[in-house]
């Protein structure tokens, strides 16, 4: 029987992904890999493996042994560690995804997800409803690797008919696991931080309004997309995808209505030009249009969610 493969199964994704296609493909059919597996989270009946992607030939002896039919590639750097990692996060956000394509192109794997994200817009892309199609001149690393890997899935797809699926996820908020070096992650440690200290200190300013969306509508979001029929999919590079949009003022005062005594201060560091140069809402009407995307979690509900779900993890 087919199985589905999960790289980078340890990150923030990877844990809540993996969980969701335990469900549906019971959990024995998935194999989850990452460089650094933790241990601590393992799911009963699920295969975990120490795998790096950039080792093809182990790649390729796993996609074997466990006759994966789909893979979910993951494992990359995120914007932050990126612009401090240059030369890594090119060779694991690029090498990585050529790999997967080629073993794809080789036949070995019939379907991959893989994200792409909102980092794909740079300062001359249309700051707001940012559409499908438009200027893409990203200025951070990991926007170039996102905006590459875009165009090789697609001339894979149109090329040779390999069927890779990707959504340019903005910023996602979860808390069961924790982020991996993103710009939008103050969004997550905010919480964090309103729970253990009643105070937070934000690297971007205030009035900086970018896309997010909670975990449970990105995970959907995934397996949605994955699940429909090919040829109704109109976008062949990556889909935007959108949930809400908020400003770092206006999340504080979500938290404040349930600790009124909160209070956030500002001290933007390099992650405040990051933020600056991309979109503050997106477009996501082809998502929408395609395969009948929308979101369910607006800035309410996912507050409400995060105080709760990390309060309960620490008592
Ligand atoms: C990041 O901040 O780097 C990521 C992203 C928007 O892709 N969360």
């Amino acid at each position: 029987m087919a199985k589905v493969l999960v790289i980078g199964s340890s990150g923030q994704i990877g844990v809540e992904l993996i969980e969701q296609l335990a469900k549906i493909h019971g959990s024995s059919k998935i194999i989850a890999s990452d460089i650094n597996l933790n241990l601590n989270r393992n799911l009963q009946g699920v295969t975990y493996l120490k795998l790096d992607v950039l080792d093809k030939i182990k790649l390729l002896e796993v996609i074997k042994k466990y006759n994966i039919s789909e893979v979910y590639l993951l494992a990359a750097l995120l914007s932050a560690v990126a612009e401090r990692n240059i030369q890594l996060a090119w060779d694991l956000n690029m090498k990585g995804l050529f790999h997967i394509l080629d073993l794809a192109k080789e036949k070995y794997i019939k379907k991959i997800f893989w994200p792409s994200s909102i980092a794909v817009f740079g300062p001359t892309s249309p700051k707001l409803i940012t559409p499908q199609t438009t200027i893409l001149e990203p200025s951070t690393v990991y926007g170039i690797s996102k905006m590459s890997g875009e165009r090789w899935c697609e001339y894979y797809f149109l090329k040779y008919g390999v069927d890779v699926r990707s959504l340019r996820y903005p910023g996602i908020i979860s808390y069961k696991s924790p982020p991996g070096g993103g710009t939008t992650d103050y969004a997550i440690e905010i919480f964090h931080s309103a729970i253990k200290k009643g105070r937070y200190e934000c690297f971007i300013d205030k009035d900086i309004e970018l896309p997010m969306i909670y975990m449970d509508d990105a995970i959907r979001a995934t397996l949605e997309l994955m699940n429909y029929e090919r040829k109704k999919l109109t976008v062949n590079s990556s889909y935007n995808i959108s949930g809400i949009s908020f400003t770092p003022k206006e999340i504080a005062s979500c938290i404040k209505r349930t600790y009124p005594n909160f209070s956030i201060s500002y001290k933007p560091d390099f992650r405040n030009e990051i933020a600056l140069s991309w979109p503050s809402s997106i477009d996501d009407s082809y998502a929408r249009k395609d395969w009948n995307w929308s979101h369910q979690f607006n800035l309410e509900k996912i507050t409400s969610q995060m105080l709760e779900g990390i309060s309960n993890s620490e008592a």
